[in-house]
């Protein structure tokens, strides 16, 4: 069950699951984008950021009015409709609150939507850049012979892979098949797509492959103030087997996957999803509890770094990152 410090969260609706999509166009309204990062037709902590983004943007490029004060209310709760989507990447929240920033001090409506579509420009495009630096800082980290074993979907640990492979490098890929939404799936695609060597393995099977694995690369939904790493269920396992087999254990993030809320004491709230997700009607007994955690919680001393677009980190070094990335606003 879980720990005493993890608060769990249950989404509020239906959940469409299986469906693995992994790229879907945005453009749409605030609630549309919503509902689709609640049912995960869009996801990924980074990719769910830039959508709440966007939609913002787009919501302050359609906006019909001139009323300032109701601007800033529906602003709000637009906001509100994005960040209600899912709680527990805080790159959601960095996004949006970077997307808004300055509007409540603009005097008209022209003004705030202008700050609006720029700030959500320059997140999307400081985001998509951030990838970029994150995958040439990581690829060093790969050597020519490398077997590296991922876990989940994640964009970052993936960018890092295939732009290693890209320079020439020989490496082999362990990819976890990620229960239950089954995301590894559409990590071995991608990789298999760019001609990498892949296999898939079952969760099950990380402390086996782990004994011939050189290096282990994640991606990251929340990083907290001690340098802990908040990402898909069953990382902590990985972390655990690489320590054991003395294996190097690299998370791959841009900054603002870094939660100022943390330095101010908050618990990374930890997404539960539907029972659906994981046993069918009649599977089990109606007896039975089913627990299903989206995320888990990696202490900072089974991570080797972090591999970020401001350079490779310590878990020591998040807190002094994250004080000047975002200051520290404490509530008195
Ligand atoms: P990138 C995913 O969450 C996984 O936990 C993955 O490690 C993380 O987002 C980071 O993804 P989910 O949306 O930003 O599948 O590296 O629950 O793509």
């Amino acid at each position: 069950m879980p720990a005493s410090d993890i608060r769990i969260i249950q989404p509020s609706s239906d959940i469409h699951i299986f469906n693995l999509p992994h790229y879907c166009p945005v453009n749409g309204t605030v609630d549309e984008t919503a509902q689709k990062i609640r049912d995960m037709t869009i996801r990924g902590a980074g990719r769910i950021a830039r959508a709440g983004s966007e939609a913002l943007g787009d919501f302050a490029r359609s906006y019909k009015g001139n009323d300032i004060d109701r601007f800033r209310e529906d602003l709000k709760k637009a906001a509100d409709t994005i960040l209600s989507s899912r709680p527990t990447a805080v790159s959601l929240l960095n996004g949006v609150n970077y997307t808004i920033k300055g509007a409540d001090r603009e005097e008209s409506v022209d003004a705030a939507r202008e700050l609006i579509i720029r700030n959500s420009e320059l997140f999307c495009e400081s985001s998509l850049k951030a990838a970029e630096t994150v995958a040439r800082i990581g690829a060093k980290r790969i050597a020519d012979g490398d077997v590296i074993m991922t876990h989940c979907n994640s964009s970052m640990a993936i960018g890092v892979i295939k732009e290693a492979f890209r320079q020439g490098k020989d490496i082999r890929v362990y990819a976890t098949e990620s229960r239950p939404w089954r995301q590894g799936l559409i990590t071995v695609r991608q990789l298999a797509e760019a001609g990498i060597d892949t296999t898939l393995i079952i969760d099950s099977a990380v402390r086996t492959v782990m004994e011939w694995t050189d290096k282990v690369f994640v991606g990251a939904d929340t990083v907290t103030s001690q340098g802990y790493l908040v990402n898909k269920i069953g990382t902590s396992q990985l972390a655990l087997s690489a320590d054991e087999a003395r294996v190097p254990f690299y998370c791959c993030t841009e900054t603002y996957k870094f939660s100022p809320l943390t330095i101010d004491g908050d618990i990374v709230p930890i997404e539960e999803r539907d029972v659906s997700e994981v046993v069918s009607p009649g599977d089990i007994p109606g007896s039975v509890k089913v627990f299903n955690p989206v995320f888990d919680t990696t202490p900072a001393k089974y991570i080797d770094a972090y591999i970020t677009e401001e350079g490779v980190l310590s878990p020591g070094s998040v807190y002094g990152i994250m004080i000047e990335k975002f200051g520290y606003n404490r509530k008195e």
